[in-house]
């Protein structure tokens, strides 16, 4: 068993990472086992790698575990990407999902369903030593509601509708939008890539 921490302090992340390594050789370690509170890590790169690797190198620096730490955003076509890597922080700093999906269905007031397309994406990497590091990505198309829907996940689920359904990710299973989230896909390649390593 190889101990994992998870340089997250998103807790909507963190179940959905467990579930989708749960049949994995490795111990996913939160982060509130390894701090006496969550750090507040500075986000400052341009893109989802970058993020991802800077959560990942700070917590790995800290206690030296294979350090997994995920990335992610919604990018919608419309408003040329946004919010994409601000996606946590869309409504401003201090902001809380409500006031994130508020601030998103007010940018689209007035735009019809079929000119509402997005895509979640996710760039998952572990750090496994002091220059290496293992990343994968996955993207989920979908389009973005007109009001939100649903109860279930975390963020922008209750306005995402995946291509090839008519509900939220909110009103889906988590077993079903795991199976074709940008987060199911990115750890998807993530596990075959740890189990080389795993292997060396
Ligand atoms: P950590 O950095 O501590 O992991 P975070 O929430 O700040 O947590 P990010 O910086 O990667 O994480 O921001 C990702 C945001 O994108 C997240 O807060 C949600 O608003 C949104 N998001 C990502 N994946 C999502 C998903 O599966 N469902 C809904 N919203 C998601």
């Amino acid at each position: 068993m190889i101990k994992l921490a998870a340089a997250t302090g998103n807790k909507g992340k963190l179940s959905e990472i467990r579930e989708i390594l749960r049949d994995e050789p490795v111990e996913v370690v939160p982060i509130s086992e390894l701090f006496d509170s969550v750090p507040e890590i500075e986000e400052n790169g341009s893109t989802f790698l970058e993020n991802a690797l800077i959560k990942a190198r700070y917590v790995f620096d800290h206690c030296g575990l294979w350090t997994l730490a995920d990335d992610s955003g919604l990018e919608v076509d419309y408003l040329g990407g946004a919010p994409g890597v601000k996606s946590a922080r869309y409504a401003g700093e201090s902001c809380n999902t409500e006031a994130n999906n508020k601030k998103l269905l007010s940018a689209l007031s007035g735009v019809p369903l079929e000119r509402r397309q997005a895509c979640f994406k996710c760039v998952i990497v572990v750090v496994t030593g002091k220059d290496r590091y293992i990343s994968s990505e996955g993207v989920c198309r979908g389009r973005i509601g007109l009001s939100p829907q649903g109860s279930a996940g975390f963020g922008y689920d209750p306005l995402f509708i995946p291509d090839g359904f008519n509900s939220t990710f909110a009103q889906l299973d988590t077993t079903v939008k795991n199976s074709i989230s940008h987060r199911g896909k990115a750890l998807a390649d993530l596990k075959e890539k740890m189990h080389a390593v795993i292997k060396q």
